[in-house]
């Protein structure tokens, strides 16, 4: 039986993994010294020769060449400069992707290499991966490392056992998610056609699968935006869930060529879209794609759309503005257009849907062009001071414009017995028309999330009626955070990395054990640092999460008010940080590393709520986007803050946020997932180029050490049965400890006896009580830690020894 050992917070502090800090491309400082060493002990790592004290196992072949793993399994010392190591050389040789047992680590090369994704490589892939049974026990270990191989094999768990997946991509801002994503998905689309010919072409013709591959690029151009990290940032998390006809689910398929699982359609749900980039950006970075589109498209099409579009261009809209970028991924925002236009058809929303979809756009951009100044002789009383503006924007959206005016410039109060209005000031009316515009364009993204659904789920387009379908999700969400400020949307994006990291460690702990019983090691105590701790500090009870919604709740809620109370809830935790500089500032320990946060605004953008005037006079549009009603997010476990004092509607985005990421954490639980950990190797985005320092902090955040660290808590080191015998020979006293080999012994059960009794041999030193220094399992030995070392430092000591008689010996003839 294996033991769960939850470390307290203060043994994980001592047992945190060594750190290395890289100064040079060869050279990095191990600071703690490696396991075992003193305190203050500093020691080098020699990267490229492995030879130095902290890594005694040469990664070298016979002619003194350093060996490059794909999988970095192998790697007989797994730390980060190991790995680091690896990975670099790998991507210097234009190798993108590296395994790390099942977890795929993709580093983002900057440059397309076509060839690897060529229709020979994707059937390559499927061939060898889904429709044959090569009867090898890998048949990965033949390839390399690809997203293909994790599409290639959620695909056969799910045609072939019956089992839902999914694939977990994950990485900062810039990685290549969104790539990944659309990479792996591409590919799934093309194996269920079945087995094919190596030559055989890739072109989709069926209806179903083209709307779902197209409907990517469709949310790109809605949902992404060029920042500084990226021309193409998702600035929202999506969940897509392809649909599979398998209507042999759960049995065993004996002829592999005959399964039926084909893709019936897809279904998508979208997290946390970015809404304050709508009325402001900073220069360089650009606001969503589409507003650029749109004003780049034909004069004529502008004109279809809304009359006063015609002839207007960026510097038209003050929340659009100029740009310097005219091209994203080499086409213009003009031919993205077109594109844009031709899959909005494709997927039923054309015609009318276009037009109606293109004014709420439009309807959204002139919120930006009203001003609101006071009314003459009352301060508190405003008024808006561009009429013609204002008269456009009541034209577009087709609200009368006194009652536009009025929604933007006075506020329905409501008590038990009486309605009033109260009169806003210039800045409250200004505040209110972008909260407006916000909200125009928050709608129209779900509009077009549903209607992308509509268009696309399985329900609508398969012939076939099916009540279950076999499911295959692709995870695409925004990475960690950390900036120099980090605000409420970094809050929130975090969280949803830390619930992912939970699962990840979950799995991790899960496939650890899987090894072991496949090796047949019966006992191991496998210990884990997991962040139970800082998930409690967010959502338990008292956590940051409930202070927040209580605090949104009291008419009188502050952000200071909340981080007092937040602290005063939470002193036990070892995770939150105390800023006694800043009453607003707070931090937290991250499994990925520390945050500090400034709560300026957190209230007022956990509520993001429309005045109910301004709600109302968007039901009155005759824009069916602008009055669409959003469905309600099905009810949370623990319900929502509703606001009973004032009259601003609905639940706060946490509640929201926190019920839909405990739906998606239910729906990941019920699949298999498989994880691709995208890495960005260097800032300025270019070809050939890794940075140590950025890289390493990112393998970290994605748990690749973490995972490490679980793998190794038992036995740390461990070797192939048949190298650890021929490496150690010498120092195995065959007369004292002899093998219990028999001729009919297997070869694999063979090797397991005599590397038994070669390590019993040889590590008796090392033994404590009953506790053997290694175990043996049917192809691999485990050793404990510190019993790798002490057999290499034998095993040098021999070979000086035998050297050192060589010497003689020459000498002697001389
Ligand atoms: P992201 O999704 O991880 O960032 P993307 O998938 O948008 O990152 O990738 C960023 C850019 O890197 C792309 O626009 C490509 O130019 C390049 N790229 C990514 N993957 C590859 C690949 N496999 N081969 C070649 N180039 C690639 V964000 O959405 O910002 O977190 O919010
Ligand atoms: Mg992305």
């Amino acid at each position: 039986m294996l033991g769960i050992r939850r470390l307290s917070r203060k043994r994980k502090r001592e047992r945190r993994p060594s750190r290395y800090t890289l100064y040079s491309d060869e050279q990095a400082i191990c600071s703690d010294g490696g396991r075992g060493a003193k305190k203050s002990e500093q020691r080098v790592v020699d990267l490229k020769n492995y030879t130095a004290q902290v890594l005694p196992l040469q990664n070298v072949d016979a002619n003194g060449d350093l060996i490059v793993f794909q999988d970095m399994v192998e790697l007989p010392y797994l730390h980060e400069a190991g790995i680091l190591y690896n990975l670099k050389v790998r991507h210097m040789k234009g190798k993108p992707y590296t395994r790390t047992g099942d977890i795929i680590i993709a580093i983002n090369p900057f440059q397309w290499f076509t060839e690897i994704y060529t229709d020979k490589v994707r059937t390559l892939y499927s061939n060898k991966l889904v429709w044959t049974d090569s009867g090898e026990t890998d048949p990965r270990a033949s390839l390399e490392p690809h997203v293909y191989e994790t599409s290639s094999l959620c695909y056969k768990g799910l045609a072939f056992e019956g089992v839902d997946q999914s694939i977990l991509v994950s990485g900062e801002s810039g990685a290549g998610k969104t790539e990944t994503v659309k990479i792996a998905m591409n590919h799934m689309a093309s194996v269920q056609r079945g087995p094919v010919s190596e030559s055989g072409n890739d072109s989709f013709e069926d209806p179903v699968v083209n709307r779902v591959l197209q409907s990517n690029p469709l949310l790109e151009t809605f949902g992404n935006a060029k920042t500084t990290r990226n021309d193409n940032s998702s600035r929202f998390g999506k969940y897509t869930q392809l649909q599979f006809d398998v209507n042999d689910r759960n049995t065993n398929m004996v002829d592999l060529s005959k399964s039926t699982c084909k893709l019936a359609g897809s279904i998508c749900e979208a997290y946390l879209l970015e809404k304050n980039r709508v009325t402001g950006h900073t220069e360089p970075e650009r606001t969503y794609h589409i507003f650029y589109q749109i004003l780049a498209a034909p004069e004529d099409q502008k004109a279809s759309f809304w009359s006063g579009l015609k002839g207007t261009n960026f510097d038209s809209f003050k929340y659009v503005g100029n740009t310097a970028t005219t091209k994203i991924e080499k086409r213009t925002d003009a031919e993205w257009f077109e594109g844009t236009c031709e899959t909005l058809s494709l997927i039923n929303l054309g015609g009318d849907k276009l037009t109606a979809l293109m004014r709420a756009i439009t309807a959204t951009m002139q919120c930006g062009n009203l001003a609101f100044g006071p009314q003459a002789g009352d301060a508190d009383k405003s008024e808006c001071t561009s009429k013609k503006e204002l008269a456009d924007l009541a034209d577009i959206i087709g609200v009368a414009e006194a009652e536009i005016q009025l929604a933007f410039t006075e506020r329905t109060m409501k008590t038990r017995n009486e309605t009033y209005k109260v009169p806003m000031n210039a800045d409250s009316a200004k505040a209110g028309c972008d909260a407006f515009a916000k909200e125009v364009y928050g709608k129209l993204f779900l509009w077009l999330v549903a209607g992308i659904n509509e268009a696309t789920k399985a329900e609508n387009n398969y012939p076939i009626p099916c009540s279950e379908y076999g499911i295959i999700g692709l995870l695409d969400i925004f990475g960690f955070e950390s900036f120099v400020i980090n605000r409420f949307e970094q809050l929130c994006i975090n969280y949803a990395n830390e619930k992912l990291q939970q699962k990840f460690t979950e799995d991790i702990f899960r496939s650890v054990q899987a090894e072991y019983e496949a090796e047949g090691i019966e006992l191991a105590e496998i210990t884990f640092d997991d962040n139970t701790d800082v998930l409690d500090l967010i959502e338990g009870r008292t956590g940051l999460c409930a202070m927040l919604n209580e605090e949104c709740v009291r008419p009188k809620g502050s952000d200071e008010a909340f981080v007092q109370k937040a602290l005063g809830a939470n002193k036990k935790s070892p995770c939150l940080i105390v800023n006694n500089m800043d009453r607003m500032g707070f931090g937290i320990h991250h499994y990925a590393g520390k945050v500090m946060y400034s709560a300026l605004y957190f209230v007022e953008r956990n509520q993001d709520t429309l005045p109910t005037d301004l709600e109302e006079a968007m039901f009155k549009s005759s824009n069916f986007i602008i009055a669409y009603k959003v469905p309600e997010a099905p009810a949370a476990a623990g319900k929502a803050p509703k606001r009973q004092k004032s009259n601003i509607v609905g639940s706060t985005i946490w509640a929201k946020y926190k019920t839909q990421l405990s739906s998606l954490m239910t729906n990941l639980r019920k699949t298999r997932s498989r994880y691709i950990r995208c890495i960005k190797p260097n800032k300025a985005k270019v070809p050939v180029k890794m940075e140590h320092i950025g890289t390493v902090e990112q393998l970290r955040c994605a748990g690749v050490v973490a995972a490490v660290t679980i793998t190794r808590s038992a036995f740390p080191n461990r070797m192939e049965n048949a190298v650890a015998r021929m490496r150690y020979n010498t120092m195995w006293d065959k007369k004292k400890y002899p093998t219990t080999r028999t001729d009919d012994d297997p070869l694999d059960v063979g090797l397991g006896k005599d590397c038994d009794a070669l390590f019993t041999c040889a590590l008796i030193e090392k033994q404590e009580g009953d506790k053997k220094a290694f175990v043996v399992g049917k192809t691999r030995t485990y050793f404990r830690a510190g019993a790798l070392e002490y057999l290499e430092a034998n095993r040098a000591a021999g070979m000086d020894g035998q050297a050192k008689q060589i010497q003689a010996l020459v000498r002697g003839h001389l």
